[in-house]
């Protein structure tokens, strides 16, 4: 059976976007692959995190993955600092991966550009990420746009140390919808959708207040047209709203311009927002009844105990045919 992985990093609440890209893409293929999901706490202290806050986010993700959809039994869920295999892994891929390569990364660009002090762990982020993927022999990587770019990487990584050593990783590939590819952010439409953005209006996050929710999508920037059809580039909101539409009610885009034709704007987002708020508030009554719930350390224990066996026998093959050790 083909495999299919991805991760997400607990760096606060997710969002609608994290959702369309990532997580609704995973609750499909559950149904259809082998199933890797994973909580990227490594990849969250990249960047400066509260101890209690990161904690705290780690479990909620995990709760907020269940709410969602995810079926435990389908999947095998892990936080990624339980399997020390991942980071040691990454070691010997950062020795065969290029300075230039590492340069070349636009989220790293994007994110060293905001702050002078960045970490070296924020340089090298991509091939923790190529380890997370490699060390399972995964076929298919969902992600969103942004992370395109990474998941190539670790292809690259992959077919170079392959010629070097021997068909040793399998090479994966990015799966990326084309409606969920990228949501973007309600108040700059030209700007994704962000955990990390500091405008709260524009992100619209599991764990917000439903009216809020229903407000934000009210306030929506749209344009003076007043006409709904979808043209990302000149009709930036408008678009956005009809794929994050598009997406919750599993409606191709086409059909939703015929649907919508002689709605104008407010009744459009009206019923944007009731679809939003219908899918969010069932993940939250799930959400508050699973968080407390001793469950989640028995699904984290098993998916800990699988990965860390199977990982084990990748990393002593790289370390062989690499020459480490005895
Ligand atoms: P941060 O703001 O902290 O960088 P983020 O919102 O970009 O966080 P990540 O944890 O980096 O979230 O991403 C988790 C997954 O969600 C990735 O697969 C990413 O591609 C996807 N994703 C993130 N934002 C969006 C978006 N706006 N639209 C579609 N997919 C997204
Ligand atoms: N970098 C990703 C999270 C992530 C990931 C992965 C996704 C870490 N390792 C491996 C897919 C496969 C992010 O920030 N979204």
């Amino acid at each position: 059976m083909k495999k299919v992985l991805t991760g997400l990093q607990p760096t606060g609440v997710i969002t609608l976007g994290n959702y369309i890209g990532a997580i609704k893409q995973m609750i499909k293929y559950q149904n259809e692959y082998e199933s890797y999901l994973f909580i990227a706490d490594m990849h969250a202290i990249t960047i400066n995190q509260d101890k209690n806050e990161l904690r705290k986010n780690i479990k909620s993700l995990l709760a907020l993955y269940l709410a969602c959809g995810i079926d435990p039994n389908k999947n095998i869920i892990y936080i990624q600092s339980d399997n020390e295999y991942h980071t040691n892994l990454s070691w010997i891929l950062e020795c065969n991966t290029y300075f230039g390569e590492l340069s070349r990364m636009t989220q790293f660009k994007d994110k060293s550009s905001k702050n002078e002090n960045f970490s070296a762990g924020l340089f090298t982020y991509p091939v923790l990420m190529a380890a997370d993927i490699l060390l399972y022999d995964i076929d298919y990587v969902p992600v969103g746009l942004d992370q395109k770019q990474h998941v190539e990487l670790a292809r690259d990584i992959a077919i170079r140390f392959n010629k070097k050593y021997g068909d040793i990783f399998k090479v994966p590939e990015p799966l990326l919808t084309k409606e969920g590819t990228k949501i973007m952010d309600l108040v700059d439409p030209t700007k994704k959708m962000s955990k990390s953005s500091i405008n709260q209006k524009g992100v619209i996050r599991l764990l917000d207040n439903i009216d809020d929710i229903k407000k934000k999508i009210l306030s929506a920037t749209t344009d003076s047209d007043n006409k709904i059809y979808y043209d990302m580039e000149n009709k930036p909101g408008i678009s956005n709203l009809l794929n994050i539409y598009s997406v919750i009610k599993e409606i191709p885009v086409k059909e939703l311009e015929n649907k919508f034709k002689d709605y104008n704007y407010k009744d459009f987002k009206e019923e944007v927002a009731d679809a939003v708020a219908d899918l969010i508030s069932n993940i939250q009554e799930k959400y508050y009844r699973l968080i407390n719930s001793d469950i989640l350390n028995e699904i984290l224990d098993k998916g800990m105990d699988i990965t860390r066996k199977q990982a084990k026998i990748k990393y002593e093959k790289v370390k062989e045919v690499v020459g480490l050790g005895r």
